[in-house]
């Protein structure tokens, strides 16, 4: 086997054993409905073993099906996720044993498989890489559904580093051209390409993601009280909603609570705050006289590096993520204190861009210039339009091959039990540029 072929075979296994970790616990948590936003965590093991089936095997491998007549069940977009729970769906003990035969047969075919040919599903190992990061995105919604239910188990309590105190609040992006998306990163999905020219004007971008601090002064300060900072869709979502501060808090005695994975603890003020919604995050933003970064501001100050005249893979450089570098793959189930990387930042020295929380940007998910759908429109394609707001950088529950300075993620402004927060921008006055 090649060097690729070994990392790929390294890299599916450990994704499925974080899969498996995660729904390792009673059957009844398994296909319990814990919100209607969300699959019982029973019908994510087994898509991703369908997906693998799907992409892998009968695609690439020509594989005769397994099981075609589940396919159905597992198509997300034949049933929606309130659903599920009353399909015929694998009970956890038929999906273990389904996605591991599928998973042996996937090995078969990584063995036979050419990876050097010009066939764009095997070339680089994209088709592996599509089901590694669609593997470990399922793990990441499981999470989020395992935070929804309140179930205890799950906290993993590794070290993290400690943050440190600010320094300068601001970083300054000076105007200029940078390129976005890409054209060379091998897993990179359909909507992260083609690389492309944007002009920017000088701004200004936060160095770190709001804290919780920072956003429990916008609470305190009857920010949730006061539609002036709140776009109309946002109000009408806060008034409907009930919504008083970030999804999980509560006040009590005077302090600010969080429940984590079914632990109720003291806010850290110094953590970067999330499960903020997209309206939180717009609120919050115009209340500090600030707004949110687009997605272009987002990935020049992330990943362009301006002496090289070339993006980076990862904000710090092309090295792969180390434990300096940033928060990621859940060694820890929580997000570091702000200050917590300095030797990740950024060319322009924006820190914690990538891990930690998600971030939302101001920017529809929308195609770039010459889009191209590979190897199917409802990965991306369907999604296009001004019905999601994207988001980037990838959370503390992130793998790290499912992220990079070119990454999109998208959601529903409304949603919040995703590993989501933000960080504010400004226009530089001209006489900052
Ligand atoms: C990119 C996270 C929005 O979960 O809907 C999983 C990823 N696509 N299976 C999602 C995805 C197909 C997608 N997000
Ligand atoms: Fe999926």
């Amino acid at each position: 086997m090649t060097g690729l072929k070994e990392r790929i075979a390294a890299e599916l296994e450990q994704g499925r054993t974080r899969s498996l970790a995660y729904t390792d616990t009673d059957d009844e948590v398994l296909v319990r409905q814990h919100s209607a936003l969300m699959s019982p965590l029973v019908w994510d093991l087994a898509h991703v073993g369908n997906y693998e089936e799907l992409w892998v095997l009968r695609e690439v491998g020509g594989v005769t099906p397994l099981r075609p007549e589940i396919d159905t069940i597992y198509d997300a977009f034949a049933h929606p996720r309130g659903d599920r729970p009353r399909l015929p769906l694998l009970t956890p003990d038929e999906a273990r044993r389904y996605i591991a035969g599928v998973r042996g047969r996937v090995l078969d075919v990584l063995d036979g498989v050419d990876l050097r040919g010009p066939d764009p599903l095997r070339s680089d190992g994209f088709v592996f890489g599509l089901v590694l990061q669609h593997e470990h995105q399922h793990d990441e919604t499981m999470l989020a559904t395992l935070q929804l239910s309140g179930e205890p188990g799950l906290v993993r309590d590794g070290e993290l580093p400690a943050g440190r105190p600010a320094g300068p609040a601001e970083v300054r992006v000076p105007a200029g051209p940078f390129l976005a998306g890409t054209g060379t990163e091998p897993w990179a999905y359909d909507n992260e390409r083609p690389a492309h020219r944007v002009d920017l004007p000088a701004f200004w971008i936060d160095r770190f993601p709001v804290t919780c601090g920072g956003y429990a002064e916008f609470v305190e300060d009857r920010g949730y009280a006061d539609p002036r900072w709140w776009s109309e869709d946002g109000w009408s979502w806060r008034t409907a909603r009930g919504a008083l501060a970030p999804l999980f808090w509560t006040r009590e005695g005077g302090t600010w609570w969080r429940i984590r994975f079914g632990r109720r603890e003291p806010v850290p003020m110094d953590e970067p705050v999330q499960h903020v919604c997209w309206y939180e995050a717009d609120a919050y933003a115009r209340w500090a006289g600030r707004r949110l970064p687009t997605e272009a501001e987002w990935e020049k100050a992330c990943g362009w590096d301006p002496a090289a005249g070339r993006a980076r893979r990862y904000p710090w450089g092309d090295q792969d993520p180390a434990a300096r570098h940033a928060n990621l793959g859940h060694q820890a189930s929580r997000p570091a204190p702000a200050g917590a990387f300095p030797g990740g930042a950024s060319a322009y020295g924006a820190e914690q861009m990538v891990g930690d929380v998600w971030e939302w940007t101001d920017s529809w998910f929308l195609p770039y210039p010459g889009f191209r759908s590979f190897p199917y429109r409802e990965y991306s394609e369907v999604f296009f339009g001004r019905t999601y707001r994207v988001l980037r950088g990838g959370s503390w529950a992130t793998h790290p091959t499912a992220v990079r300075t070119t990454f999109r993620n998208w959601d529903r402004p409304e949603r919040r039990q995703i590993f989501a927060g933000f960080r504010c921008a400004r226009t530089a006055a001209p006489e900052e540029s």
